[in-house]
């Protein structure tokens, strides 16, 4: 085997969600505001942290010119076991919003594309077959692609014991993966066709993974890459991959 590069609130109880919100704030989840933006008019609030599920849905609000507030949850620090979080994510993980708008918080990177994309009427289409083929996507990144980087990089990079077999399981998965997607690529602009949710759902992984299973496995997707570049040169995509920052 070789391995090269190393580096690797579902709906709140009916209530004040407004002044649920004001609760969490003295408890770990101070907003932090983005440029002009109003805290008091922001109709989104965003969980969020540095990693590409977080960055999944800051470059969809970027996209989709939404007014948001971030709220980082440093999940170095347990804080998405806090018990405000938990009552908008109750799966301990980041992203997740509260929408001001509807009245509904929305955990799962994957739900909340849908729910942005279906609020605003952007990037998921209406006719039922490109719909699906977006929705294929979306569900292929959250099923497969994101899993499966993420349990290569645990077993990795984080894991104290070293277990050859579960890094070469997930290591021939990605690699699997990769080549799926290169081969949806050569033919396609964006992912599902035209640019969609499904791009801003694999991008945010496969932009930091490239490089390791490219130079691990030696094999060259130039097709992912030349999608990369298109994806870097959006400037919603560029914004929101910086959200929120690394300080
Ligand atoms: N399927 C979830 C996965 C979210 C996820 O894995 N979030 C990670 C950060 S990328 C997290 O919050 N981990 C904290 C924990 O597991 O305690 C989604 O797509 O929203």
């Amino acid at each position: 085997m070789m391995i090269g590069t190393r580096p690797l609130i579902n709906n709140f109880p009916r209530g004040d969600l407004r002044a649920f919100i004001q609760l969490l704030r003295p408890h770990g989840c101070p907003p932090l505001l983005l440029g002009a933006r109003n805290k008091d008019t922001a109709m989104i609030d965003l969980y969020t942290w540095t990693t590409p599920n977080g960055r999944k849905i800051s470059i969809a609000l970027e996209e989709m010119g939404l007014d948001y507030n971030v709220h980082p949850i440093d999940i170095g620090k347990d804080e998405q076991f806090s018990p405000n979080f938990l009552a908008i994510s109750p799966n301990n993980k980041i992203p997740a919003i509260v929408d001001h708008d509807h009245g509904v918080s929305v955990f799962e990177s994957g739900a909340i594309l849908i729910h942005l994309a279906e609020k605003t009427g952007q990037f998921l289409p209406k006719a039922p077959n490109d719909r699906a083929k977006v929705l294929e996507w979306l569900s292929w990144q959250m099923a497969g692609f994101g899993p499966m980087l993420g349990q290569l990089n645990h077993f990795m990079n984080r894991a104290d014991e070293k277990l050859p077999l579960a890094i070469q399981r997930f290591f021939d998965e990605s690699v699997r993966l990769y080549k799926v997607l290169d081969k949806q690529l050569a033919g396609h602009e964006y992912v599902a066709g035209a640019y969609s949710i499904a791009d801003m759902a694999i991008y945010p992984w496969s932009v930091v993974a490239l490089g390791p299973i490219q130079g691990g496995s030696g094999e060259s997707f130039e097709h992912v890459a030349a999608w990369h570049e298109r994806m870097a040169a959006r400037p919603a995509v560029a914004a929101g991959m910086k959200i929120p920052a690394t300080s």
